[in-house]
């Protein structure tokens, strides 16, 4: 009924290829497009509400109808109505929006993660696999991708309207999103953050692969060292090794298996090991003393860029086990003697 096929195709056509409606490219894109629509009808509802009585009551209250004003007293009834109607519409309103807030910032377990770091002005990302790129992110279509976040300098925000996805890139925290891409192609990266002069130039490209097209871009990108071996070199040539050597005796706490636990705290509380700690302890160690532990860990603040952050994060989430320790220290003397010769051992 209505509209017909050809003026329907027209219209979404005009929609999605401009700003005012981008494609839905991703799974909560449909979602949060439904409650957009929901609020807008919802306004449009009111708003016609108004305008009707508005007219109506100018027809029917009018001078030459009622000379002589007279008092009207008001009703219980209507104003209660008038209250309860739009609070349940509100309230509705407000648990679609939190539960969908809360599935579009809360990372599926089986996510793949990307880490992105802002700067001004450009958009660096890096893959676990050790590949680097700039103003661009390939993924895979179909797949749960969750972003770790950093800016090294002021307020970003890395905004995919396709995927109706945004979060902001602060400095010195991790923030986290994730999405799941529905079709290939190529999508708009923005920064919705004022950071200064080049701002508007701080865009870029989302390119969504195939699977088997994701996996061969994987392999022709590689730089030849992944982000955890990257952390296994510096965690030796900063010398974090020599504290933590994974022995029971040594200086600094085991590091093994860290990632995930629940930590036992010097003040009697526990904290999850997460990213965004494990950076904390590294560059505040003092702040984050476990429990049967003196604060003889040197801060590392200014010391380390965000990727080697990342690189160190990477390597200590990695680490399920003593062996892989070892083998960093291992590394770390042999480093001295030949840095060309820093084995990457996969275990
Ligand atoms: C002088 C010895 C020493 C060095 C060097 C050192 N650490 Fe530590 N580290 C410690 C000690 C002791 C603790 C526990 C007390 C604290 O947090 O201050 C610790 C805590 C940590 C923690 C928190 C985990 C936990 O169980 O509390 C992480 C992560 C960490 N170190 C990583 C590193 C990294 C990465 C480096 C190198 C960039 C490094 N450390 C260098 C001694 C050291
Ligand atoms: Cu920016």
């Amino acid at each position: 009924m209505g509209i017909s096929p050809v003026l329907w195709q027209f219209l979404t056509k005009w929609l999605t290829s401009s700003a005012l409606w981008p494609r839905e490219a991703s799974t909560v894109a449909g979602q949060a497009d439904a409650l957009y629509i929901f609020l807008w009808l919802m306004t449009l509802v009111g708003m016609a509400l108004v305008l009707t009585l508005l007219v109506v009551f100018s027809i029917k209250y009018r001078k030459e109808k009622h000379p002589n004003a007279i008092q009207i007293e008001g009703s219980t009834l209507l104003e209660a109505t008038w209250t309860i109607i739009p609070l349940g519409i509100f309230l509705f309103c407000f648990v679609w929006g939190a539960w969908l807030y809360f599935r579009i910032y809360n990372p599926p377990a089986d996510s793949m993660n990307i880490y992105i770091v802002g700067k001004q002005w450009m958009w660096k990302a890096e893959h676990p696999g050790g590949q680097h790129e700039i103003n661009a992110l390939h993924v895979p279509m179909g797949r749960n991708v969750q972003l770790t976040m950093i800016s090294q300098d002021v307020f970003h925000s890395y905004s995919i309207p396709e995927f109706r996805v945004k979060r902001e890139v602060i400095p010195g925290r991790y923030t986290t999103v994730w999405f799941n891409a529905t079709a290939a192609g190529t999508y708009h990266l923005f920064c919705t953050q004022y950071c200064g002069t080049l701002h508007s130039g701080m865009v870029g490209d989302i390119v969504v692969m195939t699977p088997s097209d994701y996996q061969a871009w994987v392999d022709s990108s590689t730089s030849g060292m992944s982000l955890a071996q990257n952390g296994e070199r510096l965690f030796a040539s900063m010398g974090c090794s020599q504290c933590h050597t994974g022995d029971a005796a040594a200086r600094g706490p085991n590091l093994a298996g860290i990632h995930g636990a629940k930590l036992k705290m010097d003040d009697g509380s526990t904290q999850l090991v997460t990213d965004g700690f494990l950076r904390d302890a590294i560059l505040n160690p003092s702040a984050h003393l476990p429990a049967g532990f003196k604060p003889i860990m040197p801060t590392y603040q200014g010391q380390i860029s965000e990727e080697g952050m990342i690189d160190l994060v990477e390597y200590i989430k990695g680490l399920k086990t003593n062996y892989r320790v070892q083998q960093t220290l291992g590394t770390s003397q042999s480093n001295q003697a030949a840095p060309s010769a820093s084995g990457t051992v996969i275990p």
